[in-house]
């Protein structure tokens, strides 16, 4: 079947579709037979083939290895609407319509799509260039390694980070793995002395290189201490900074600035008020401190994640006890370009609520993922500009269940990463509306897995930064590349659906497991008259 779908493929560039019953007003009822068309009309693959009442996913996939037909059926007369491309690339398992504001008849609707911006044009449900498939690979050794962060690099591979036992000086160390587009390794580093040495974040540079954040107690002040860790494209040190004072400084999560610096945030037990505090450090771009700020009460007050805001200020989430209702809270902080605080708001309480991570939305406002019921839920919070919430969801998978990162999808809508299951845990990704209602959900087993960091992909898929039990030896990497829908294998779910009309709508569904269709174009032409 393969083989006739590239075939087909390649026979076809854009397939036509004559459509006269849907329009209202019909003066001129065409079919295939009136205009002499072998192949095309009636037979149109886009029908309820089960009779379940709707066209859907079913349908698709009863379709997917029969359609085609040859060459350009009917003279284009004029072009009567083109909706260039849309990017429907979070549209996976979903109806849209396309508005054209067309009421006529003797039309042909030409739909066509793409995967990626660049790749080449395919025509519906058939095809599909530039998409690369997904894919998982593991990386460790004996002991333990915790993927803790992942990037897409420049050249279109990835950069890992976590901290190794396995490698290195001793104890733990920053652990850096660098992979092509396949997640084949190309080279690995270990950054660190004789004791725990444990990373958190990586960065790219705009030389190329990469800069790493995490804390240290082989270095530094006392304790453990913030590391900040610069190498060049190919993992060597640059440089490397410490941060803090007698006692524990530990770096949770790090930003490239604005101005080509840092900031870095985490938790400061040795210039806190009281119980630990957030600390923020801001350095420039050579790892020089610029400033730093405390932000707390007398009880504990844990920083896990730090964005830069769109004003040039701050964002610091993660869970306090000095404020809120009782036991930990979401904590969100926000602070201007000085590291002033602004505002602060707490969300949750007497239950314990550690928040893992915060991004800004579109609107200006802020979504933060964590876990809520004793570390056994998944939560996620949604704020305006000034953190005023708006609504708050638990996500409940298989068991007990975490979110750990998020990024905000192109609808408005969200995908977050982290773990469920009901005896062991599996990597777990969803995506949800702009009101955080789940719209497909995928897991991902190897053993007892987590996962950590998500980042979207210039294919329009994600990459995910986990840990799975069932690798070298205790805990190693694992490094997830989907495909828009989540998937890891390919599917031959070739398709967008055209489901239904009226004079001036034509709604489309994308397969809910389609890895080709990222942008769509739609044209209408007028026919040229039959003689
Ligand atoms: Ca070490
Ligand atoms: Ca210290
Ligand atoms: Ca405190
Ligand atoms: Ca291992």
């Amino acid at each position: 079947m393969r083989q006739n779908l590239l075939v087909l493929a390649s026979r076809i560039f854009t397939v036509l579709l004559l459509v006269s019953a849907f329009f209202v007003n019909a003066t001129t009822s065409i079919t295939g037979s009136d205009v002499g068309v072998t192949g095309l009309w009636p037979y149109n693959p886009w029908w309820d083939v089960n009779d379940d009442g709707k066209i859907d996913i079913q349908d698709l996939a009863r379709v997917s290895g029969a359609f085609g037909t040859y060459g350009d059926p009917l003279a284009k007369a004029s072009l009567d609407y083109d909706s260039g491309w849309i990017d429907i690339t979070d549209k996976c398992g979903q109806y849209f319509n396309v508005t054209h504001n067309l009421n006529s008849t003797d039309i042909i609707v030409d739909i066509t799509g793409k995967t990626t911006a660049d790749s080449g044009v395919h025509q519906r449900h058939l095809g599909g260039t530039g998409y690369a498939q997904g894919w998982n690979q593991t990386y460790g050794g004996e002991n333990n390694e915790e993927a803790c962060s992942v990037i897409q690099t420049y050249d279109g591979g990835y950069a890992i980070t976590g901290p190794t036992i396995s490698f290195g000086a001793g104890n733990e160390d920053f652990w850096l793995v660098k992979t092509d587009a396949s997640g084949n390794m190309q080279w690995n580093k270990t950054y660190g002395g004789e004791l725990d040495d444990e990373s958190r974040c990586v960065v790219q540079t705009s030389d190329g290189g990469y800069t790493i954040a995490g804390f240290t107690s082989s270095f530094g002040a006392g304790s453990s201490d913030f590391f900040l860790v610069k190498t060049d494209s190919d993992g060597n040190i640059a440089w490397n900074r410490t941060y803090g004072g007698a006692d524990n400084d530990m770096g949770e999560s790090m930003t490239l600035t604005s101005d080509g610096g840092y900031a870095i945030a985490g938790y400061t037990t040795s210039f806190d008020i009281g119980g630990g505090d957030f600390w923020l450090v801001k350095t420039d771009a050579d790892g020089n401190m610029q400033w730093n700020k405390t932000y707390g009460g007398l009880d504990s007050d844990i920083a896990n994640y730090v964005i830069q805001t769109n004003d040039g200020g701050f964002a610091i989430v993660g869970s306090t006890i000095s404020f809120g209702a009782g036991g930990y809270a979401f904590w969100l902080v926000k602070t201007d370009a000085a590291g002033n605080m602004q505002w602060n708001q707490t969300y949750g309480g007497l239950d314990t609520d550690i928040a893992t991570t915060v991004i800004q939305t579109f609107d200006g406002g802020y979504a933060i993922t964590g876990l809520t019921s004793a570390l056994t839920k998944a939560r996620m919070v949604k704020t305006d500009i000034n953190g005023n919430m708006e609504w708050s969801k638990i996500y409940e998978g298989q068991g007990p269940s975490w979110a750990l990162s998020l990024v905000q999808t192109s609808d408005g809508g969200y995908t977050i990463v982290g773990s469920t299951g009901s005896s062991e845990s599996d990597v777990w990704l969803f995506k949800t509306d702009a009101t955080g209602n789940i719209q497909w959900s995928k897991t991902y087993e190897r053993g007892n897995d987590v996962g950590w960091s998500l980042t979207r992909t210039d294919d329009g898929g994600y990459a995910i930064a986990a840990w799975t039990m069932l690798g070298a030896g205790d805990s190693d990497f694992w490094l997830i590349k989907t495909d828009p829908c989540g998937n890891t294998s390919p599917y031959f779910e070739y398709g967008l659906a055209w489901t239904d009309s009226t004079s001036n709508t034509i709604t489309l569904y994308r397969g809910a497991n389609d890895a080709h269709w990222n942008y769509v174009r739609v044209r209408i032409w007028k026919i040229k008259e039959t003689p």
